[in-house]
């Protein structure tokens, strides 16, 4: 139960405290992309969820049924609501995750958004093959790709440079380290893996300092206790 979830506002008219919300993630079956921020965050705050991994077969299967036709959903109570960034905020806001401070705000969504933008940029190459993918993702690396992670880079310098907001953990550090990650992965054909470190190595180091973060650090360590 969370600490704002006890307080004497949250009693009902008897006194008795209300019933905790049932919550359910639904993503990919891997550790990554959208729904992590959302999935390390649920953790922070507490919150027991459903971790409902679907396969790619089974998302093509479920597609059409979801709002957007795209994942991560995240339902309360039964109720769908879409949109990682949107879901990721509201989580954040519960544990600390998300600066209280309008400016401090501001920035952590400057980097949730400029994130998406990337996404869509390296989605479009998805499904490419052969010379397409080759011509796309070499486009990538020359032009959007150095862009947006030099941008990233100086974000993280304004924030400091530890953080991207508040100086202190956010989900904006959590959707980054995300996207690190994955260029960092070799999963992206025709992606030197060593493009951030090359161009914003500040990211690199970014992302080795979010993994050692004690929320983080727990999270991954509640799911190795899961089996
Ligand atoms: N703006 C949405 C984008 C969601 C999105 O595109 N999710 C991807 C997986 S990471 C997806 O489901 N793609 C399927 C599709 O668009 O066909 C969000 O942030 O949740």
């Amino acid at each position: 139960m969370l600490f704002q979830e006890l307080n004497l506002t949250n009693l009902t008219k008897n006194g008795t405290v209300p019933v905790m919300k049932k919550y359910k993630v639904t993503y990919f079956d891997f550790d990554g992309g959208r729904a992590e921020p959302i999935r390390i965050a649920m953790h922070a705050a507490g919150l027991s969820f459903d971790d409902e991994r679907w396969s790619f077969p089974e998302f093509g299967e479920k597609q059409q049924s979801i709002r957007f036709h795209a994942v991560p959903t995240l339902q309360i109570d039964g109720k769908t609501i879409t949109q990682s960034n949107a879901i990721s905020r509201y989580i954040g806001k519960m544990c600390g995750l998300y600066p209280e401070e309008p400016l401090q705000a501001l920035y952590c969504d400057e980097v949730l958004g400029a994130l998406e933008d990337l996404n869509h940029y390296v989605v479009q190459t998805f499904g490419l093959k052969d010379e397409a993918l080759k011509i796309a993702r070499e486009a990538l690396v020359a032009g959007r790709l150095p862009v947006f992670i030099k941008g990233l880079e100086e974000l993280l310098q304004r924030g400091g440079g530890r953080y991207f907001a508040g100086q202190s953990l956010s989900i904006a550090d959590l959707k980054m380290v995300q996207q690190t990650k994955a260029l960092q992965s070799g999963n992206l054909e025709h992606v030197p893996t060593d493009l951030i470190k090359q161009i914003a190595p500040a990211l690199t180091e970014h992302q080795k300092s979010i993994e050692m973060e004690p929320q983080v650090v727990a999270y991954y360590a509640s799911l190795k206790s899961q089996g």
